[in-house]
């Protein structure tokens, strides 16, 4: 297609030679074939009554497990140079361990000789919230057992694909899966053990880790990538900024200060008044945090939106409150999902977290960066999207301005690729720069695929 799209004309940003430009996906939320798998938490939990709110579920998705030719054919009209996709655990190990579905590798097998026949670098996420049911049904991210299972699944599949893909990441969003799927219980499994989640960061970690050293071995580099959010509070009041405090620790520093300095950060705003215990004490091993200091050689940032921080009401059982934005800044626009639209946090967060850990700090890559707006395509075939192309060029303009302010960023990847099934939303929210019709599986590309096209050629000049 040749569809150009005209974009805000501010001059181009410019980006450093040999940066990386991908999409990405993930597993349940593109691929189906649910039937050639075994069963993850995400299958259960779709199968609860009220919990999708279009009621639907990954069984079909967008076919990517049938359809990836398409799908990279169209990475190629893209000019993309990575593809990040996550490994289903329980589509190569179908109870998480043991038996080893060869079917289900040799998709992978496919899909990455596709990539690599396309001059695109495959780059895997090993866990994108898909546990095999069996796993979670023996204690899931409450158990120590899941982390060293997860090392032997690392081991498989980089003896299999390691020849072809030199650089892995390890989780994504291990905050969001704590919060969501075991503190508030609004995702998969569906737990909602508020505090006494908190074990479940620390063997996220743990399995990190353990995969980690597997790939270190192997000659491969690893990023664990994390949901991270510029945290600041709405007034300068002392309970407000403590609040502000806490937060960002749950969010940001609860996983990144293990792994870039070797410790936990303060937790006492979540302690047991008295013992002055977490449940995270409870878990903790002696090596466990010699093991995970310095064990990423990049950092993997997911970036949709800044939060703003206020001190909790009396008896609240948690140290901050989450005002909505647009009560504080009704200006600010908002994506289909609600979520307010700051390209400056992106650059706020960056240098954040420069400050924060100066050399500690490796290089980033932005492995989710995109925004949901409801849209079909036109009598002509043509989806029209200005918000997300005005997104899309806010936050690349943003992250220029990070790069050259000092922070080595090394790609940004566009979530995503394709409208596909989001979480306990369904397919309700589309996040695609291709429009996906989910009756006919017709992909058509919306203006923002053509718009991202050309900013990336613009980029490498
Ligand atoms: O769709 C999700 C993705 O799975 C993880 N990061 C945020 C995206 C948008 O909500």
């Amino acid at each position: 297609m040749s569809l150009s799209v005209e974009y805000p004309d501010q001059g181009s940003p410019s980006f450093p030679p040999g940066f990386q430009w991908g999409v990405a996906t993930a597993s349940f939320q593109v691929e189906g074939a649910t039937q050639e798998r075994g069963a993850s938490i995400w299958d259960s939990f779709c199968r609860l009554p009220g919990r999708i709110l279009d009621g639907s579920s990954g069984q079909v998705a967008c076919d990517h497990y049938h359809r990836f030719p398409e799908d990279v054919a169209m990475m190629v009209e893209l000019g993309l140079s990575a593809y990040r996709f996550s490994i289903a655990w329980p589509r190569v190990l179908p109870l998480g361990y043991g038996r080893v579905n060869t079917v289900g590798l040799d998709f992978y097998d496919r899909l990455i000789d596709a990539l690599c026949a396309a001059g695109i670098q495959p780059v895997p996420t090993l866990y994108h919230w898909d546990l095999p049911q069996a796993l979670s049904d023996a204690g899931g991210w409450l158990s120590r057992d899941t982390a060293e299972r997860f090392g032997d699944y690392a081991r498989l599949v980089v003896d299999r694909f390691g020849d072809r893909v030199p650089r892995w990441i390890t989780l994504n969003e291990p905050f969001v899966h704590m919060a969501f799927g075991y503190a508030f219980g609004v995702h998969a499994p569906g737990q909602a053990l508020m505090l006494d989640a908190l074990p479940v960061a620390h063997h996220q970690l743990l399995a990190h880790a353990r995969a980690s050293e597997v790939l270190r071995a192997a000659g491969h580099e690893v990023l664990l990538t994390n949901n991270c959010t510029p945290v600041s509070p709405v007034d300068d009041a002392p309970d407000t900024v403590a609040a502000a405090a806490a937060y960002d620790t749950l969010h940001n520093r609860l996983f990144l200060d293990p792994l870039l300095l070797g410790e936990y950060p303060d937790l006492s705003a979540y302690a047991d008044p008295e013992t002055g215990r977490t449940p995270l004490d409870r878990v903790i091993r002696d090596g466990d945090l010699a093991a995970l200091r310095g064990s990423v050689d990049a950092l993997g940032v997911n970036y949709y939106n800044p939060t703003l921080a206020a001190a909790p009401a009396p008896g609240d059982a948690l140290p901050f409150a989450l005002p909505d934005y647009t009560e504080l800044f009704p200006e600010t626009p908002l994506t289909g999902f609600g979520w307010p639209v700051v390209p400056d946090g992106l650059h706020a967060l960056l240098t954040s977290l420069r400050d924060r850990y100066g050399p500690a700090l490796p290089p980033v890559h932005i492995t989710e960066n995109g925004c949901s707006y409801p849209g079909e395509p036109d009598a002509n075939g043509v989806v029209a999207d200005p918000d997300r192309v005005a997104y899309l060029d806010g936050h690349l303009r943003a992250l220029a301005e990070a790069i050259a302010d000092g922070v080595d960023v090394r790609g940004y990847y566009a979530w995503s690729l394709l409208d596909n099934f989001e979480w306990a939303q369904g397919y309700t929210q589309r996040f695609g720069l291709v429009h996906v019709d989910f009756a006919t599986q017709a992909r058509t590309p919306k203006e923002s695929f053509f718009w991202y096209r050309d900013a990336i050629a613009r980029a490498r000049g």
